[in-house]
């Protein structure tokens, strides 16, 4: 069953690498702390089936010839007829505004060099026809040129199909939804480190599960650092640039005592929390200490479901969180954020909750204090629900990495002895770099074959 989840989800992401090496990086393990499944025979006949999309995907690798243009000028439109028969529609103000020729685009940067002040909204054309190159070439009433190549026109094509076509090459924003029975994909930490492919599949199942343990990296610190050069660079926070989770004196956060940790994200008390965390372990405790995640975008939705007023309260309300000390310097941070994002469309884009750093001021008036807990006590309480949560405990070597914006995490407490300290290193980095290079492997790695 994990294996067709993991096969719908990761596997149309991988269309761009037809490489099965890139599915082979990761595996599917049950309790991430015990040995790695071997690859079962499944996930092979997966990979085959993968591949074999790959061969007859015609979306990204298909070439797109031109049948006919013309201009619709009362509409100012142009039109294009595709050779299998479609039609695309783009307008003069649109084609204008992107013509690719060296006076309106700095190649070199791959802008646009073209004004806004030199752009007439209004435009019409002189003449539309196709190359002897198989290209598209418009003549402008002012006899400027613009050329454009017939794939690139395809794939901005204004058609809803092409946009959300787009959306989804470009953002991957299809999640697969998972509860307590994920077996959460796993990847060798070294082989995420050199091979392409690794990286690849490691960052599309990131993007789509959001979690990936990788297994295998030194018990010793510097590697979720790493991890992160691997991509880019980290995200610093007032708890440094890595931070270290042991049982402190005098603790700065929860997280540094050997107590409970609840289900929670990390960081709402930025406004722009981060967007992707690394947990290494590098000692686990003698006794306790397990791991907990949650899918919370998963939850959000049994949530507008089960109780919808719940979401609608969560969606809605503000929330105070605070969080005040000193480590990598001094701080008194405060924000405002629903506990869950949700984007123009409805559909949930974060999850903002710690229940440590939830501030005591709460601004909201008085009649919807009471909703507003009891909605959070449904969330909450769904959760928990023990076929909502994955456990798991970490070895010295494992790395977890998750979508920081999406799962809910959180520890039992551990029994902490100073001979035997549980060291966890930590960092984040946010999701804009992490995209850019899941873009950048995909676009190697498809090259590469
Ligand atoms: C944290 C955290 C998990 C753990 O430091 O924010 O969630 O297992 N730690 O200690
Ligand atoms: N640490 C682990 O929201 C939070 O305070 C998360 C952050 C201390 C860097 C904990
Ligand atoms: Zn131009
Ligand atoms: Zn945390």
């Amino acid at each position: 069953m994990w294996m067709s989840t993991l096969s719908r989800l990761v596997l149309p992401a991988l269309q761009r690498s037809t490489s099965a090496r890139a599915c082979q990086a990761l595996r599917a393990c049950c309790k991430p702390g015990q040995a790695a499944d071997p690859l079962p025979s499944c996930l092979t006949s997966v990979q085959l089936r993968g591949q074999h999309t790959l061969g007859s995907a015609s979306l990204p690798l298909a070439r797109h010839s031109v049948r006919h243009v013309r201009a619709l000028d009362e509409e100012r439109l142009m039109e294009v007829e595709w050779e299998d028969g479609g039609h695309s529609l783009y307008p003069f103000t649109w084609l204008r505004d992107n013509c690719q020729c060296p006076l309106c685009t700095l190649e070199s940067a791959q802008a646009r060099k073209l004004l806004m002040t030199d752009l007439d909204i209004h435009t019409g054309v002189d003449a539309v026809e196709i190359t002897n190159d198989h290209k598209v070439s418009i003549v402008w009433p002012d006899q400027h040129t613009s050329v454009f190549d017939a794939e690139w026109l395809k794939k901005r094509c204004f058609s809803p199909a092409a946009r959300e076509a787009m959306k989804e090459e470009l953002f991957l924003n299809d999640r697969y939804y998972w509860d307590s029975k994920l077996r959460i994909p796993t990847a060798d930490y070294h082989e995420v480190l050199h091979d392409d492919k690794a990286a690849l599949a490691w960052l599309i199942a990131l993007r789509r599960v959001g979690i990936v343990y990788l297994k295998g990296a030194p018990a010793e610190q510097g590697q979720v650092a790493r991890l992160a050069e691997r991509i880019g660079y980290l995200r610093l926070t007032f708890y440094g640039h890595t931070w270290q989770v042991q049982d402190k004196y005098m603790a700065n956060n929860v997280a540094y005592t050997s107590g409970r940790l609840s289900l929670h994200t990390d960081y709402p008390a930025l406004h722009f929390a981060p967007g992707v965390q690394f947990l290494h372990c590098i000692n686990q405790a003698v006794g306790g200490g397990e791991s907990q995640v949650v899918d919370g975008f998963h939850m959000a939705k049994q949530l507008q479901r089960e109780d919808p007023e719940a979401f609608r309260t969560l969606t809605s309300l503000h929330v105070d969180f605070t969080d005040t000390g000193m480590d990598y310097c001094d701080f008194m941070l405060q924000s405002k954020k629903c506990i869950i994002d949700v984007d123009g469309e409805g559909r949930v884009t974060r999850i903002n909750y710690n229940n440590a750093t939830r501030d005591s001021v709460l601004d909201l008036p008085l009649h919807q204090v009471q909703p507003f807990y009891r909605a959070l006590k449904a969330y909450v309480d769904l959760m928990n629900r023990p076929e909502n949560v994955v456990t798991y405990r970490m070895e010295p070597g494992d790395i977890v990495t998750f979508d920081n914006w999406r799962l809910l995490h959180g520890r039992r407490s551990y029994i902490s002895r100073p001979d035997r300290l549980r060291h966890l290193e930590g960092a984040y980095l946010d999701w804009d770099e992490v995209m850019s290079r899941l873009r950048i492997l995909r676009s190697s790695v498809h090259d590469d074959v």
